[in-house]
């Protein structure tokens, strides 16, 4: 069996994972269940659309296609097992939506997703393996290209929904958009302008969605400067990845007292900038770095890891037994832990128990870094900033956010990092710090020369910073100001934070270390002339234009 997968910047020859397992590890036969579960989903979506003129809501099913699309992102969800268990229950979801307009409208065009049923579990496994919903059953390059584009933003909507959601149970707007969004992309008549306008929509809900989930986790309190440790303690640790807040306060509150320490890995590192998380004495610090270097350093953890979104590599045997997933994350044969009950809470126990038999984790390094700064902990320090840029003292901005990965060329973003002059501010979040955020870069007058804000949703973050110094800088453009961008993509979250840059009007970004695969050359160029966006030389070439505006 085969696949065809080209969501991630990783993907094989930059064109599309095409044989019998992507270079993420995802098997072909889950890559075409992905495939298939995503078919069900927009077959879900072209009802509700519908059913949404008569007043039809259900925050279930909207739920459910969120979260099946989170499962579906770059490094969740590899169990084959759940997507066959999702298609089965996708069919109950839309023929509840289906029965509700019986009688209410003839529909016509009824796509192929919105009727096929499997029997058993055998029509599933055989419809998946003849690439049903696969992105190889559309023929012109540029629609392909372009509802890709749609999908992977409509992806890194849900996944950060879903994290909103948990917190303020309520979006129905984006819910809804979410749907409206898959539906579209189902059409077979969609014009290419059609296509143009439906993917910088998606930017526009991709602003929404992270102002959304930057209120919710207002909830943890605003991002503060803070000293995270790198270093650890003597007691057993449990290590937590991924970015839910939710899971990480209850795995804290659980763990209170019981002589088991707290560490975060990846992107849970942001959770050390907020006042209600990092109260806690035992959330020790921060262990290990960015998501692809992670089974060296959970070998030398010794206890066990939480992951709680993406970013789970395949683990490796001898610690298989000490992974844990949650949330949209699954693999088989490692254990999952089930959602909290209506009201309640998840029960990491388990989890608790077996790091009380583990021993402490070994030191990979130690010292501090220092974060936090959101739009509000930066607006605070913006008569400081203005006046340093006024008096000479910063030159640029770098807006170095994203994603990172295991690409050697990666390496372009630290070099990037060290050869900007010291007069310059690198404004970061997302795992794309951890090629440099442990360089000694110094400060301007007690800045920082790297302002991490948090999570790749943390983007907002930067992108409010930007709109707010516009204004103090009375500029009528976002892009007179002394800014350039060179964002790192890994996975279909940064591709909705491209999207949101978009539509927020900032142009000239240069994206790294590749163009998406999923862009024929046709979309490629209306990208590089309609935004200016262009892909990065070397570090020299870059630092030398960044520093120019060009
Ligand atoms: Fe390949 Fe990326 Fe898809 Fe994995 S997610 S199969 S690496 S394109
Ligand atoms: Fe990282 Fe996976 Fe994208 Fe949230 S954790 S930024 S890659």
């Amino acid at each position: 069996m085969t696949m065809f997968c080209h969501q991630c910047q990783e993907t094989a020859m930059n064109k599309g994972c095409s044989k019998k397992q992507g270079i993420c590890g995802k098997t072909a036969e889950v890559a075409n269940l992905q495939d298939l579960f995503i078919w069900t989903l927009k077959g879900i979506s072209f009802f509700a659309v519908r059913a949404q003129k008569y007043g039809w809501y259900d925050e279930k099913t909207a739920f459910f296609v969120d979260k099946g699309l989170f499962q579906t992102i770059t490094n969740a969800d590899f169990n084959r097992q759940d997507f066959i268990d999702e298609i089965f229950a996708a069919m109950k979801l839309r023929e509840r939506v289906k029965t509700f307009l019986d009688g209410k409208e003839v529909l016509s065009n009824i796509p192929e997703c919105a009727t096929w049923t499997p029997r058993n579990k055998q029509d599933i496994l055989e419809k998946a393996a003849t690439g049903a919903g696969g992105w190889m059953e559309i023929e012109n390059e540029d629609v392909r290209s372009l509802k890709a584009l749609a999908q992977y933003g409509l992806k890194g909507i849900s996944a950060y929904l879903e994290h909103g959601y948990q917190i303020r149970k309520q979006g129905k707007e984006i819910f809804e958009y979410l749907m409206y969004g898959l539906d579209q992309i189902v059409r077979d008549d969609i014009s290419i302008d059609e296509l143009v306008a439906l993917c910088m929509k998606t930017g526009e809900y991709g602003v929404k969605v992270m102002a959304y989930l930057d209120e919710a986790n207002a909830h943890y309190g605003d991002t503060e400067i803070s000293e995270v440790n790198l270093g650890v303690g003597n007691n057993p640790g449990i290590l937590i990845s991924g970015h839910d807040f939710v899971d990480l306060e209850e795995l804290l509150e659980q763990t209170k007292g019981s002589g088991v320490d707290v560490y975060t890995h990846s992107e849970m590192l942001p959770a050390h900038y907020r006042p209600r998380l990092k109260k806690y004495s035992h959330l020790v610090g921060n262990y290990g770095s960015s998501w692809w270097l992670q089974k060296e350093e959970i070998k030398k953890f010794n206890g066990p890891v939480l992951f709680t979104t993406n970013c789970l590599v395949p683990p490796d045997l001898d610690y298989k037994d000490r992974i844990f997933a949650t949330g949209a994350v699954g693999f088989e044969g490692i254990k999952y832990i089930p959602d909290r009950p209506e009201g309640g809470h998840k029960d990491f126990s388990e989890i608790i128990a077996m790091a009380k038999t583990c021993k402490p984790p070994i030191e990979l390094e130690n010292g501090k870094i220092i974060g936090g700064f959101g739009h509000k902990q930066v607006l605070a320090l913006a008569d400081k900033i203005i006046d340093a840029v006024k008096q000479g003292a910063i030159k640029r901005f770098v807006v170095m956010a994203g994603c990172d990965g295991r690409h050697k060329t990666r390496s372009y973003f630290t070099e990037v990092a060290e050869k900007l002059p010291k007069n310059t501010i690198i404004l970061t979040a997302g795992c794309a710090k951890y090629r440099y955020n442990k360089l000694p870069l110094g400060d301007i007058n007690g800045i920082p020369r790297v302002l991490d804000a948090g999570q790749c949703n943390d983007s907002y973050s930067l992108a409010v910073i930007a709109l707010e110094l516009q204004k103090a800088f009375g500029l009528d453009d976002v892009n007179k100001l002394p800014l350039s961008l060179d964002i790192a993509w890994y996975e279909q979250k940064a591709v909705l934070v491209l999207l949101a840059l978009l539509y927020l009007g900032f142009k000239n970004i240069r994206l790294g270390p590749t163009l998406p695969g999923f862009l024929s050359p046709g979309i490629a160029s209306v990208l590089v002339e309609k935004f200016g966006i262009k892909g990065i030389t070397t570090a020299d070439e870059d630092v030398a234009a960044m520093m120019t505006g060009k």
